[in-house]
């Protein structure tokens, strides 16, 4: 250990990985000063049935062959692996895991396991992305896999903000892969693809030129957050909206109630809390339809 704050950061994480702690403390915030700043780092998260390329895809995205990848029956990742790209403009932290389901995990295994995945990628995930092969049917046995990591990650709405199918073995699929979602993939597909908010980013990890698959996974990554800033600003507002619309009604109900007041009061009161709710209506009720 040299005493620089991305040196220290490294070995608890690598702690994480060997011995996977219930609570790992965000590493950023216990580095104190000198600490390595994780904000321009994008932190992926691969995860998805055994053999559907998550090393390959990592490796991909890192442009080295960090990860190990296997052909056998046997799954060739089976602890959960990280690395940081070394050299790109863009900076990546990449979480190369097992299929937990294949590994003979017990359920309270299973949790561990996610619980370290989100110390890994703390605060949150830039991405979690699900790999899934376009070159073979998605069953649903494949999708109760899915829909286990989904609840094992426990907060729903979040997972599925950061959440992108990533498709590999697109140099096996010959056909239009969008029009395939669009019309014959199998309807589980298509619920891990509703859940994604339609982001897919398809992967030929044994192409020569990898660069622009990454490009587009790094745009979508953007492209995500951007949506997910608005998102948090309409909430905000739609919640300051409810409040000033419950405080005016309050206020008009004692305005009629009590016998000191006017009724221009409990009008103007009544005439608020109107307006917020027409503006509320009109902000938000047309995305709901
Ligand atoms: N043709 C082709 N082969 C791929 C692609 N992606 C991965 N592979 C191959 O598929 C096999 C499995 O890939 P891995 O990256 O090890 O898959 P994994 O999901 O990490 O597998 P486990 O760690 O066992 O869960 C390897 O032989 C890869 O070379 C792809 O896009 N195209
Ligand atoms: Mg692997």
């Amino acid at each position: 250990m040299k005493g620089n704050g991305k040196k220290i950061e490294i070995e608890l994480t690598e702690l994480a990985v060997s011995s996977c702690p219930l609570a790992l403390p965000n590493k950023f915030s216990i580095l104190g000063c000198g600490a390595v700043t994780n904000d321009d780092m994008l932190r992926i998260l691969i995860m998805g049935k055994a053999g559907n390329g998550k090393s390959s895809v990592g490796n991909t995205i890192l442009r080295e062959d960090r990860f190990p990848t296997g052909e056998g029956l046997t799954p060739a990742t089976v602890t959960t692996d990280f690395a940081y790209s070394s050299g790109l403009a863009q900076k990546f932290k990449v979480i190369d895991t097992p299929d937990l389901t294949n590994i003979g995990m017990s359920q309270s295994q299973m949790e561990c396991e996610v619980s370290m995945w989100k110390d890994l990628t703390s605060p949150y995930p830039s991405a979690i992305l699900h790999t899934v092969r376009c070159d073979v049917r998605y069953t649903p046995e494949e999708h109760a896999i899915y829909k286990q990591m989904k609840n094992l990650w426990g907060d729903t709405f979040s997972f599925c903000q950061r959440l992108i199918v990533g498709l590999t073995f697109k140099d096996r699929q010959k056909g239009d892969i969008d029009q395939e979602l669009r019309t014959t993939a199998p309807k589980e597909l298509k619920s891990v693809l509703r859940d994604a908010g339609g982001r897919y980013v398809a992967f030929n990890n044994k192409a020569q030129n990898k660069d622009w698959q990454v490009e587009q996974l790094v745009k979508l990554i953007h492209t995500m957050s951007a949506e997910r800033s608005k998102s948090g600003f309409r909430y905000n507002i739609k919640r300051a909206l409810l409040g000033v619309a419950f405080f005016a009604a309050v206020f008009a109900v004692a305005c009629v109630t009590t016998d000191n007041t006017t009724a221009a009061e409990a009008f103007g009161a009544i005439s608020f809390a109107s307006a917020a709710g027409w503006l509320y209506y009109i902000l938000f009720r047309s995305r709901r339809a």
